[in-house]
């Protein structure tokens, strides 16, 4: 069975049940939230290859090039693109697949492939430590939606049960700090903070002995927005990371980047600048919703094999979603509308 059709009779529209298990109607909501954040990127991708597949009667160079030109746009990258075109190719001319649709199926199944057998396991939940608090350093440039996608882990994992504290080692912008109080206020959670302009280093030291001394699972660092190319900043990160890592062994345990999604490619020159100064094990792609190059993620992962562990899909609390590779590919390709 090909990937449309798996996806279809996975996700598809069933018949209302009475009595639904909790399980199953998280399932359902995590699956609308897909759908609804992706819609634009669906608009985009899904109905460009439906419309193509509707004025060629056969694939012909034309086409092929067309289809490109799609997962270009789509933000795929040229490099996957150009090569996940040429894995087409060879695949119509060797199975003599002709047909428009079961091409372009053939083209979902393959960005799936890809994307599936590349770099280490798809568990995206926060990994904790086995003892003791487990450290997430969030890391990214400026105004990606860092402080956000705190506010919405640590509702996450206070919703889970977790004792989660935060850390303001946002010590440069105005306000940030603030920001921060803010969210752990409504999540009633503790926060660690320092003066403006303080060391962020300092203040995550603090934070770790906070976390030591009072039973936290999870203690969330936040850090000030940096461009990649200001060598001073990056190099704080690695000053933050050893501070916290001579507190709590191991630590930080995560370090996630936060990526906005409509900023495109620009998004994997970041990760990879990101990627040399800390040890990255994970990417946030934030403002999916706002998107219609929902393609990114599998760029990302293609050139830089660090996982895309959540997807932001709107402004709630909700909308931070765990990624999910086939409600991801529903979302992209199949959702309602
Ligand atoms: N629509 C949408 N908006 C988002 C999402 N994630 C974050 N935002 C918005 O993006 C804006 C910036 O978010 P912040 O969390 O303050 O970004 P930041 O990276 O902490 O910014 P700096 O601290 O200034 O570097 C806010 O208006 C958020 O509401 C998302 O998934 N979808
Ligand atoms: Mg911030």
């Amino acid at each position: 069975m090909g990937l449309f059709a798996f996806l279809k009779s996975k996700f598809g529209k069933k018949p209302a049940e009475e009595g639904k298990k909790p399980e199953a109607e998280k399932q359902d909501e995590s699956l609308k939230t897909y759908e609804k954040g992706l819609a634009k990127s669906r608009k985009a991708f899904a109905s460009r290859l439906d419309e193509l597949s509707k004025r060629y009667a056969k694939v012909n160079g034309d086409y092929f090039e067309e289809l490109e030109q799609i997962l270009i746009e789509s933000d795929v990258g040229v490099e996957l693109s150009i090569r996940l075109i040429e894995e087409l190719l060879d695949k119509s001319e060797r199975e003599k697949i002709y047909e428009p649709k079961e091409i372009n199926d053939a083209l979902v199944d393959l960005m799936f492939v890809d994307y599936a057998t590349k770099g280490d396991s798809i568990e995206n939940e926060i990994r904790f430590a086995s003892e003791g608090p487990t450290v997430l350093l969030v890391v990214g440039v400026n105004g990606v939606g860092k402080t956000t996608s705190i506010a919405k882990l640590a509702y996450r994992y206070l919703n889970k049960g977790k004792k989660v504290m935060l850390v303001a080692g946002d010590t440069f912008r105005a306000g940030a700090v603030e920001q921060l109080k803010i969210w752990a206020g409504r999540l009633n959670c503790p926060i660690v903070t320092g003066e403006e302009n303080s060391d962020p280093a300092s203040v995550a030291f603090n934070g770790a002995r906070y976390a030591k001394e009072n039973g936290i699972d999870l203690m969330i660092v936040d850090t000030a927005g940096r461009q990649q190319t200001k060598a001073n900043l990056m190099q704080e990160l690695g000053k933050i990371s050893r501070v916290i890592g001579k507190e709590i062994p191991g630590a930080p345990h995560e370090a996630f980047l936060i990526i906005d999604g409509t900023t495109g490619q620009n998004g994997v020159l970041q990760a990879k600048a990101f990627k040399e100064v800390t040890d990255l094990t994970g990417i946030v792609i934030t403002k999916m919703d706002g998107t219609s190059k929902g393609g990114i993620i599998l760029s990302i992962r293609d050139e830089l094999g660090v996982p895309v562990r959540f997807m932001g899909l709107g402004e709630r609390m909700e909308d931070l979603q765990e990624f999910d590779l086939d409600k991801y590919l529903y979302g992209l390709l199949l959702g309602s509308e």
